[in-house]
């Protein structure tokens, strides 16, 4: 994930992603095989359980992509699961404040020196496997391997997304554009083509770059990806499995209704 992040920042090539709502270990397993950088489980808006979490995180990683895990909320507990299921990295949505961010780090931190003030706990019997390390290697790299990632979609966030970015340890800000336009007043699915909203993306891309971490914008078309990789994000999904199963069903039994 990170060489992904890494190739987006020289500006090679975007850091690339499926999005899964449905549970199901053979339908991560087919999705993670197409060749991108990533998939990430949505545990918020999903219909994905704990169990399918781990079964994913585990098809998602033995086929050569990166597990990135949505949980529902910013709970230390859910954090837990999540990492210790063998995520390479955490989305947490809704983060307002740079209070929230920090508790966030804590959660996702072993203690260590580097990371006194860590709260997760030992005992990750899954975790190990899917970055290819043995448990002892797990928890020495652990803090430095897994990814932390926050959603700035509201109108709170954005008012303190410069101090959100420059929060020790958060890797990544990820715009959720449906969310962000709803909490400024507008009809979510127009957020593309509302001037303040773009403004509020401007703003929140620049305070991402300026402090030296990695953008990500949601998409649900290889078009919107480019453009996004092309205002200067690094992170952006193409697609989710739930629009293209009914784009592409309602496309084709449209086209037979014609014939
Ligand atoms: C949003 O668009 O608000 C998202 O969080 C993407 O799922």
């Amino acid at each position: 994930l990170r060489e992904s992040l890494e190739r987006a920042k020289d500006r090679r090539g975007p850091s690339v992603g499926q999005w899964l709502e449905f549970p199901g270990y053979t339908l991560a397993r087919t999705i993670a095989s197409l060749g991108e950088d990533w998939v990430l489980i949505d545990c918020e808006h999903g219909n994905i359980d704990d169990n399918n979490m781990y079964l994913q995180v585990g098809a998602i990683s033995s086929s050569g992509a990166s597990p990135i895990v949505r949980v529902p909320a910013g709970e230390p507990w859910m954090i837990k699961r999540v990492l210790d299921a063998g995520a390479h990295a955490i989305m947490v949505p809704m983060c307002e404040t740079k209070e929230q961010a920090e508790a966030i780090v804590r959660a996702a931190k072993y203690p260590s020196d580097s990371w006194p003030q860590g709260l997760r706990g030992t005992g990750a019997m899954f975790a190990p496997a899917a970055f290819n390390q043995t448990g002892r290697d797990y928890l020495l790299r652990a803090n430095d391997n897994v990814m932390i990632c926050v959603q700035i979609e509201s109108r709170k966030a954005l008012e303190n997304v410069e101090e959100i970015a420059n929060v020790e340890g958060i890797d990544m800000l990820f715009i959720g554009p449906n969310d962000l336009a709803s909490s400024l007043g507008y009809f979510a699915y127009n957020h593309a083509s509302i001037p303040e909203v773009q403004q509020a993306t401007d703003r929140i891309l620049r305070a991402t770059l300026d402090a030296g971490k990695y953008a990500g914008h949601f998409a649900l078309s290889a078009e919107i990806a480019a453009q996004r990789y092309n205002q200067g994000f690094h992170f952006v999904n193409c697609g989710a499995d739930i629009v293209a199963v009914t784009a592409w069903m309602s496309t084709e039994m449209g086209t037979l209704n014609r014939l």
